[in-house]
């Protein structure tokens, strides 16, 4: 039987990461297609009659047809459809939500876009990279503080709003963004990976196609 999901995108994408993460701990199997973003292929007409952004991911629901982008929405989607990761309660759920709302507004931006320019994805000079730096720096303070004394950032359990974040914060070394100084993020990054179904990015998204195991 074909696999519930297939995800679009490419391996260096974190918002692509985020959702095959949520897909790996989940346990669910997916098919994977690989978008040569390189070649352009997020912006043609076949990607984009699935996908309206022009982006990566993309996530398919074989179940109902559904085509799915913008991780975060995809995340409460399949948490949704599976009763996974998502709170315990609805004033966890809601609190996950303001969570993956804030890495967007506040801490993605700054670790995506730094780690862009680095690695030459993307144009940007000394004064866009001190911006990055220093709005980095604000939101891994808020992040540290509201971690002290707590496992996960909501509730008692794993929520997409450990997902989303980690997805931004694996990346924080291409970004130069030194998590040291960050003690109580770093001890919830190590519980993060010693999960079940945990995988790093480049273990979990191949630059070819490949099928569900
Ligand atoms: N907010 C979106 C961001 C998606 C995004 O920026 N994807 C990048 C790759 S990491 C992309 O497709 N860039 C091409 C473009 O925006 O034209 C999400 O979380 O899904």
């Amino acid at each position: 039987m074909p696999a519930r999901f297939e995800l679009h995108g490419i391996a260096f994408s974190g918002p692509t990461y985020k959702v095959g993460l949520m897909l790996s701990l989940a346990g669910e199997p997916f098919d994977y297609v690989h978008v040569n973003m390189m070649a352009g292929e997020h912006k043609q007409p076949p990607h984009l009659a699935k996908q309206r952004f022009g982006q990566v991911p993309l996530l398919i629901d074989r179940n109902n047809g559904r085509h799915l982008c913008q991780s975060a929405a995809i995340l409460e989607y399949v948490s949704d459809t599976l009763g996974k990761f998502g709170g315990a309660t609805l004033d966890e759920r809601l609190q996950a939500r303001e969570w993956l709302y804030w890495d967007f507004d506040r801490l993605a931006p700054a670790i995506y876009r730094s780690r862009a320019i680095r690695r030459g994805f993307r144009k940007g000079g000394p004064e866009i990279l001190d911006m990055c730096a220093s709005d980095a720096a604000a939101a891994l303070t808020v992040l540290d503080q509201h971690l002290a004394g707590k496992n996960w950032i909501v509730g008692e359990g794993v929520t997409i709003a450990d997902i989303d974040i980690y997805g931004v914060l694996v990346f924080a070394d291409d970004a130069a963004v030194d998590l040291a100084p960050y003690a109580n993020i770093s001890a919830w990054m190590k519980r993060f990976e010693a999960l079940p179904g945990f995988s790093l990015p480049l273990n979990l998204l191949p630059m070819e196609n490949r099928e569900a195991a």
